[in-house]
């Protein structure tokens, strides 16, 4: 087999041993890799109904057969299991050196079970494991302990560590890598953190086993140069994904004051030409021409790398207009290994239900010194109030009682990201469809919707969030490479099937790639109803505030999403997909993608239609 290498490392915490085994062939070509091959084997794998923050919960670490090639962007792979925030399938896509070399060490997953007696750190070398004691770096933030293991192991070393609020095992801690990049919004963090897994450094030194390499590298280097040409390069680099700031308060999408809003009054003290003013340097995934990590200084006089997700959550969300405040917060959410989305989501979550009267403690919107104090409390689980933030929305919610949901912003546990949907229902559905939870990752629609009819609720709506999930979730995820060559600047997506073919000899048609996709997706639907022991439509549906609360202010204010018009929205995704009325895959749909293994186990769930 050329492409992969075959082989999955599985490691036992619990016993301090470690395999490698291989896989069979199928899977490669069936699932490709990354979110793919961590879906089939958490579905073998996983003992049905785990404990999330338990020893028999499985983290997988994936990579595919595009991961660390001379390609653009192509540094990044996949943190896989059980999601302790959602308790069905989590996952998050991390760029790290870490990829580059599970490629070169001849590895196609990492699985961990078990947990370790002591902070472990796991040191991976060509396929050789040590189990490595950590308890030096327990309680350091992801930045020191980072540290500390690149002057053990050497600057080009691969490294992931969690930080406390992982150890605290904060339900939306995440995997931070080069001190800015972080993975896993699910919790992916807090399950290292409960396997008392603190780091993985992964050292690997071998080759990639292609079926052409001169033909891949010719062609990676044409993309590279075409990267390069493409008109919105120098803005790009300049300003990243921060340019989105201006674009969602134009497009009245800006997530603000909990989503009640879609315009920040404050907007331009976070957008991206202050980001510009702030900007000392600029850092990238491995492998990346179209660097997109802008760093500022923050506010306290240290290095913050920002993103739009991070800046519209962390600022206009929780009423907060001055950028350098705001990346003390990323930076805290950083070092302390947290998603800055959740973060972003349970601190103004927080703000609401204070004004509402439902916590007794008054936090103002905008309050930087309180947010800054309550994200410490969080990530260290201090104060009743932080622990019980630290738990998500949703559970926050369940607590608290009274009116509190509608103040809960997710959808299946995971907080939703930052584009408000008032007036965008393609883009309620990605969140309400995404396979993690609301994450804009698998089907960043929005820009397509405004830039069409926003307002309708056609079939096209759901053809397009599935096309886009197929792009960006199913083949993105697998290949596994960054997608913002294409996304960002129009790299023809053309490139993607040719590059597969140098590096596995395999000529996959469209067709074929997308039957793939629908593949992983129907696979996770099935992970999910078999850990949550059912399925119901409405863990397909965005958040109440959207069809409750209009907006107020802006050129669209007095918009809302119509109930009965997203269920029909909801109804023809279900059915472009090949699924019932319940959100569940049907027998014949689950045959002809292959997953025939999944048909007994389903069936005596939910009764499979035909
Ligand atoms: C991703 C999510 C995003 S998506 C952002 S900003 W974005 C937030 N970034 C965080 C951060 O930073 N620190 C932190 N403590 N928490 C954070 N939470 C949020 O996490 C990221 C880039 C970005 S920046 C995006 S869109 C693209 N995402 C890709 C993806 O998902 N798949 C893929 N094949 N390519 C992608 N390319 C881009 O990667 P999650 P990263 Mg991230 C600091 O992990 O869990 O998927 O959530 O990985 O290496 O930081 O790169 O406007
Ligand atoms: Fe990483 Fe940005 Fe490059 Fe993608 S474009 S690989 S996220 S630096």
């Amino acid at each position: 087999m050329k492409g992969w290498h075959g082989s999955i490392l599985w490691v036992d915490l619990s016993r301090g041993e470690y395999k490698l085994v291989g896989y069979p062939g199928e899977w490669a070509q069936k699932f490709i890799g990354g979110r793919g091959l961590a879906a089939r084997i958490l579905w073998e794998y996983l003992p049905r109904g785990a404990d999330p923050l338990g020893p028999e919960n499985l983290l997988v670490f994936a990579v595919g057969p595009l991961t660390g090639l001379p390609l653009p962007s192509s540094g990044k792979m996949v943190i896989a299991a059980k999601s302790p925030l959602t308790g069905g399938y989590g996952d998050g896509n991390i760029g790290s050196l870490a990829s580059v070399h599970m490629r070169r060490a001849g590895i196609d997953a990492i699985v961990v079970k078990g947990r370790a007696e002591k902070p472990t750190t796991l040191v991976v070398r060509d396929g050789k494991v040590d189990f490595v004691d950590a308890e030096h770096l327990w309680g350091l933030d992801t930045w020191r302990a980072e540290r500390a293991l690149r002057s053990e192991y050497g600057k080009q070393a691969g490294i992931l560590v969690i930080g406390p609020a992982g150890e605290k095992m904060v339900r939306f801690a995440t995997v931070i890598s080069q001190e800015g990049r972080s993975g896993g919004r699910p919790g992916m963090g807090a399950v290292m953190g409960s396997k008392n897994l603190k780091a993985v450094v992964v050292i690997g030194t071998g080759g990639f086993n292609l079926f052409d390499e001169k033909g891949l590298k010719k062609l990676g280097a044409q993309a590279y140069a075409d990267v390069r040409r493409k008109k919105g390069y120098n803005f790009w680099i300049r300003q990243g994904t921060m340019a989105t700031v201006d674009w969602a308060q134009e497009n009245s999408v800006l997530p603000t004051y909990n989503f009640r809003e879609g315009v920040f009054e404050g907007y331009k003290g976070i957008d991206g030409y202050r980001m510009e003013e702030l900007k000392v340097t600029q850092r990238s995934c491995p492998n990346c021409n179209m660097p997109c990590g802008n760093v500022i200084r923050d506010a306290e006089g240290e290095l913050s790398e920002l993103d739009y997700e991070n800046v519209a959550m962390l600022g206009s969300n929780i009423g907060l207009g001055d950028l350098s405040k705001v990346g003390v917060l990323n930076r805290l959410a950083d070092q302390y290994g947290m998603d800055t989305i959740s973060l972003g989501s349970v601190l103004a979550f927080a703000a609401e239900a204070s004004e509402q009267g439902l916590i007794e403690e008054r936090i103002e919107w905008g309050d930087f010194d309180r947010f800054a104090e309550l994200t410490r409390e969080i990530a260290l689980r201090e104060t009743e109030l932080g622990n019980l933030l630290a738990e998500g929305t949703r559970r926050a919610a369940e607590k608290l009682g009274g009116d509190s949901m509608r103040y809960a912003m997710q959808v299946k546990g995971l907080e939703v990201s930052a584009y408000d949907c008032h007036a965008a229902p393609g883009m309620a559905l990605a969140y309400a469809t995404s396979p993690i939870g609301a994450h804009h990752k698998d089907a960043w629609v929005i820009s397509w919707e405004v830039a069409t009819d926003r307002f309708s609720y056609g079939p096209e709506k759901a053809a397009k969030v599935i096309e886009l999930q197929r792009i960006r979730g199913g083949l993105f995820e697998s290949f596994t490479t960054c997608r913002l060559p294409w996304v960002e600047l129009g790299l023809d997506l053309d490139y993607y099937p040719k590059l597969l073919y140098h590096a596995t000899g395999i000529r996959y048609t469209w067709d074929e790639l997308y039957a793939v996709a629908d593949r992983i997706y129907a696979l996770i639907r099935a992970l999910w109803i078999r850990e949550l022991g059912g399925w119901d439509r409405s863990l397909d549906m965005p958040p109440a505030r959207w069809f409750k609360d209009p907006l107020t202010k802006g050129p669209l204010a007095g918009s809302k999403l119509d109930l009965d018009s997203f269920r029909a929205l909801l109804d023809s995704y279900y059915e472009q997909r090949g699924w019932d009325e319940r959100g569940v895959p049907r027998r014949s749909t689950l045959e002809r993608l292959g997953l025939d293994f999944t048909v007994e186990t389903l069936d005596s769930i939910v009764g499979l239609r035909p």
